[in-house]
C-alpha cells in the first residue's frame, strides 16, 4: 500500500513538530488542511481561534486511488448505509429518521476525575486544536468496511483541555438520550443512553478522532451529528456517535454493547483477523461499493501505531 503525507498548516508548536514526523512514518493516514493557528490551551485561547474555524472544503483531487492505495468510499454510501441504533436498526433507518434531528445548539457535560469539568459547547471543543481531514480505514464487528475522509480533532486536544487528573485511568463517553427524536430509544435493544468507552493511553493516541464533518461537509445526523468518536484501528461500535457526555474515571466504564451480550463484545474490541466474533469470522471484510472480500487486518491495518499499547495483553482474553 502505497504511503503518503500531506500536511498543509503552519503549526508552531514542539509537540506537532513530533507529531508530523509521526505523520511521515504512518500507513495511510493523511492530515491535510489544517486550518488556523497553534493549540489552544486556556479559555481565552479558545475565544481567539474561533475565527479561524471552519471545515474544510474536501480535496477531491487528492484523495485518488493512485495516492490512497484504496478508493474512498462514496458519500452516497458512507450517509446510507449507518448504524445508529437509536434511529433504527436496519442500515437505511438512520438516513431516514434522523432528518430532522437537532444537533445544534450542543453541550456536552464533561464530569469525572479532571480540573476543568463543566458544560462545554461544540464551539468550544473543536477549538481546541486545528481542524483536519484524515482518511481512515473503518471496520464494522459486522465483517464491512468503508473508507471514509473524517474532518476533526484529535481526541487529545479536547481531552487536554479538561485538563484530567492522573488517577485518570479510562475515558467514557455517552450519547444524547432523548426517545422524542430518537425512536429506536423507544426499544430495549440497548441500553441508553449508549455508552463507550477508551482506556485512557488509548484515548490520547494520536489516531483518535472527534469527526464534526466528512467528504469537507459538517456531519450528516446518521453518521452522529454534531459531534462523534472515531477510533479507526477498533470495531465500529467503539466509534460513538452524538456525544453529550465525556467522564474520566478510574475504573473500566460500561458499554452498551459489551452489556448487551458480553461474550460477542469485549471492551477492547479491537479489530483482529485471529478472533472470531462466536458467530462469524473476522478474517475477511467487505469493503462497502465492492464485491469481493478482502481480508482484515490487525488492528485495521494500523499496527505499527497503536499496538505498543497491548504489549504483553493477551489479545483473545481482552478482546
Ligand atoms: N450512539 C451510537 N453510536 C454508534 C452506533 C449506535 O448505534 N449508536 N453504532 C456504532 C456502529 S456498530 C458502527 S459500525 C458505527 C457506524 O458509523 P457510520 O454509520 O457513521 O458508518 O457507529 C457506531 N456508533
Ligand atoms: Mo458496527
Amino acid at each position: 500500500m502505497l504511503i503518503k503525507t500531506i500536511k498543509i498548516n503552519d503549526i508552531k508548536s514542539s509537540e506537532i513538530t513530533s507529531e508530523s514526523s509521526y505523520y511521515a512514518r504512518r500507513d495511510f493516514l493523511i492530515s491535510l488542511t489544517a486550518i488556523g493557528g497553534g493549540i489552544a490551551l486556556g479559555s481565552l485561547a479558545l475565544e481567539s481561534k474561533a475565527k479561524d474555524l471552519k471545515i474544510s472544503e474536501f480535496k477531491e483531487n487528492k484523495w485518488t486511488k493512485e495516492y490512497l492505495g484504496e478508493s474512498l468510499t462514496s458519500f452516497d454510501d458512507i450517509t446510507n448505509y449507518n448504524n445508529f441504533y437509536e434511529f433504527g436498526t436496519r442500515k437505511t433507518d438512520p438516513s431516514k429518521n434522523a432528518k430532522d434531528f437537532k444537533s445544534k445548539p450542543w453541550t456536552i457535560i464533561v464530569d469525572g476525575l479532571c480540573g476543568n469539568p463543566g458544560r462545554y459547547s461544540y464551539d468550544q471543543i473543536i477549538r481546541t486544536s486545528n481542524l483536519e481531514e484524515r482518511v481512515y480505514r473503518f471496520r464494522c464487528v459486522e465483517a464491512w468496511s468503508m473508507v471514509v475522509p473524517w474532518v476533526g480533532v484529535p481526541l487529545k486536544s479536547v481531552i487536554n483541555l479538561f485538563n484530567p487528573l492522573s488517577k485518570a485511568k479510562y475515558v467514557a463517553f455517552e450519547t444524547l438520550l432523548d426517545p422524542k427524536q430518537m425512536p429506536g430509544q423507544k426499544s430495549n435493544i440497548l441500553e441508553w443512553p449508549y455508552r463507550e468507552g477508551l482506556r485512557f493511553d488509548e484515548a490520547i493516541n494520536p489516531l483518535a478522532l472527534l469527526a464534526v464533518g466528512i467528504y469537507g461537509k459538517e456531519l450528516p445526523n446518521q453518521n452522529g451529528a454534531p459531534i462523534r468518536l472515531v477510533v479507526p484501528w477498533k470495531y465500529g461500535f467503539k466509534s460513538i456517535k452524538s456525544i453529550v457526555r465525556i467522564s474520566f474515571s478510574e475504573h473500566e466504564p460500561q458499554t452498551s454493547w459489551n452489556m448487551a451480550s458480553a461474550s460477542e463484545y469485549g471492551f477492547y474490541s479491537n479489530v483482529n483477523p485471529e478472533v472470531s466474533h462466536p458467530r462469524w469470522s473476522q478474517k475477511k471484510e467487505r469493503r462497502i461499493g465492492e464485491f469481493f472480500k478482502q481480508p482484515s487486518l490487525m488492528f485495521n491495518g494500523y499496527q505499527n501505531e497503536v499496538e505498543s499499547l497491548y504489549e504483553g495483553m493477551n489479545l483473545r482474553k481482552f478482546f
